[in-house]
């Protein structure tokens, strides 16, 4: 049956706060990993550090403003645990903790629905220099103390949580999202071992807002794709189900069922790759499953069959630093289970992310079908270079044909069932990209800065702004319009 979006359906955008806030240093926040890490890709990369980024801790007034002007229902952004807990643990700094009130207090007085993510690749340095980080099974009980503290500060204003921001990510590319020493680097199972840990986690914060907030409702946000086939040829089908297993449904289950996903399980213990599990792990996993899948989609992805004696192995994703098409440094390759492999049908982004919205519309049946629960869509974008012209204007008609698409993918699978809460596109604002700094931009504002000059982070509506306040105002049925 062909409907219309809901009229509560939830129309935003998203961000998170390292990669949006800047005040990295200011009233009481001490470093996070993240402040580490991408003062690093500053002086291998060039890519902007993470000092001012885009500096919303100073500009949330007029950001939410200007949210607020294009119809936003919800905002989805995180929490920096180092500005809450600048050592981690221990006393929390009251600065940091009022910054979070201000911006709830903010969003609730124009009508936005805050979507809170408690954790977004920011851990706190403290913990790190202490025992690791999330090296260290200890991590678990400083995140309950965090978690604990800030879902019973907001219990009463934000009704949905997301937990931990795309573990599937953190163990493709882990050295970008986790600080990982040089000693560590071959030891690779402690990817899965960290994912453990976020596992537990993610269990404690879905139980601590089952207890707290009234109403409230938990998930996970996952970096999620759709996976074909290169062919219809079995052995190629069979590869993309082990693909699907190992980078999909092995953190899902998790989710929904309080399970390892079998085939994925048995491949990483051959491989020597399994997570240690102590007794009482999996009693609490399957204590705090999820209310809804938060997922963050960018592209799909393709598989191919791949001998086990192949002669190939590369164990994690690839990337594409310079943003010149086909620059990808590898692609996942798994001897006698998988390898990816670049998708001929589809085109690409500058930095070769598949462009793909019926690859949304896909993994959105293809979830409900299996798990029942509702879903939300916390990211989604498209990564691009964007021209201000002399006229003060950036004319994105790439980014609004993207989402155009994207949002009538959401649509055809609604059509066909699955519930859906929220759409929020990544990103609000421009912001720092965890992987390629601030020339590649996904927002409906552009921020006046380039990776090496902050200079005074000003804000312009770009094309897209005017075009998604119409979506928003039409409720998602003016999608052609032309700017
Ligand atoms: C997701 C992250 C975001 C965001 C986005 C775009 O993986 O959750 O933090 O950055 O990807 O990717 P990138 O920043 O690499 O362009």
């Amino acid at each position: 049956m062909r409907k219309d979006f809901p009229n509560d359906f939830l129309w935003g955008a998203s961000t998170s706060a390292y990669q949006v806030e800047g005040a990295a240093y200011e009233d009481g926040k001490k470093a996070s990993q993240q402040d580490i890490i991408n003062k690093d890709s500053f002086e291998k990369f060039g890519f902007a550090t993470a000092e001012v980024a885009s500096d919303q801790y100073h500009h949330y007034k007029e950001d939410i403003a200007l949210m607020k002007e294009m119809g936003f229902r919800t905002y989805r952004f995180s929490i920096a645990w180092s500005r809450v807990f600048p050592e981690g643990s221990g006393e929390v700094n009251e600065q940091g903790i009022q910054y979070y009130r201000d911006l709830v207090r903010e969003l609730k007085k124009n009508d936005i629905e805050p979507i809170v993510t408690i954790y977004h690749y920011d851990l706190p340095w403290a913990l790190v220099e202490r025992y690791g980080g999330w090296l260290d099974r200890r991590i678990l009980k400083d995140f309950e103390h965090y978690a604990t503290y800030i879902i019973h500060e907001f219990k009463d204003q934000v009704k949905y949580w997301t937990t931990i921001n795309e573990q599937s990510i953190i163990v493709q590319y882990w050295t970008q999202k986790c600080f990982i020493p040089e000693d560590y680097l071959s030891k690779n199972q402690m990817r899965y071992q960290i994912n453990h840990y976020m596992n537990l986690c993610h269990a404690i914060a879905c139980k601590l807002v089952h207890a707290m907030v009234p109403g409230g409702m938990a998930g996970s946000a996952i970096g999620y794709s759709s996976i074909y086939p290169l062919s219809s040829r079995p052995e190629d089908v069979m590869a993309a189900q082990n693909a699907q297993a190992l980078r999909n449904d092995y953190y899902t289950d998790i989710y929904f069922k309080g399970t390892y996903n079998k085939a994925a399980e048995i491949y990483l213990k051959e491989h020597g790759l399994a997570p240690v599990i102590e007794n009482g792990d999996m009693e609490l996993i399957a204590e705090g499953t999820s209310d809804f899948l938060a997922l963050n989609y960018y592209a799909s992805e393709c598989a191919k069959y791949c001998p086990e004696d192949s002669g190939k192995e590369i164990r994690w994703s690839g990337v594409n630093r310079s943003g010149k098409k086909g620059d990808i440094s590898g692609f996942e390759t798994h001897p006698g289970f998988y390898e990816m492999c670049k998708n001929p049908g589809l085109d690409t982004t500058d930095w070769d992310w598949a462009i793909d919205p019926i690859g949304m519309e896909y993994l959105l049946r293809d979830l409900y079908n299996r798990y029942g629960k509702p879903l939300m869509i916390t990211e989604n974008g498209l990564g691009a270079y964007d021209t201000l012209t002399e006229d003060g204007k950036i004319h994105d008609d790439y980014r609004i044909s993207y989402l155009r698409e994207h949002i009538k993918a959401v649509k055809r699978a609604m059509d066909y069932g699955v519930e859906m809460i929220a759409y929020c596109p990544w990103s609000a604002v421009d912001l720092l990209s965890t992987s390629n700094g601030m020339k590649k931009r996904y927002g409906f504002i552009y921020i006046d800065r380039t990776d090496d000059d902050p200079k005074e982070c000003k804000r312009i509506r770009k094309d897209s702004f005017y075009w998604y306040k119409k979506v928003i105002e039409s409720n998602g049925k003016d999608l052609d319009q032309t700017i």
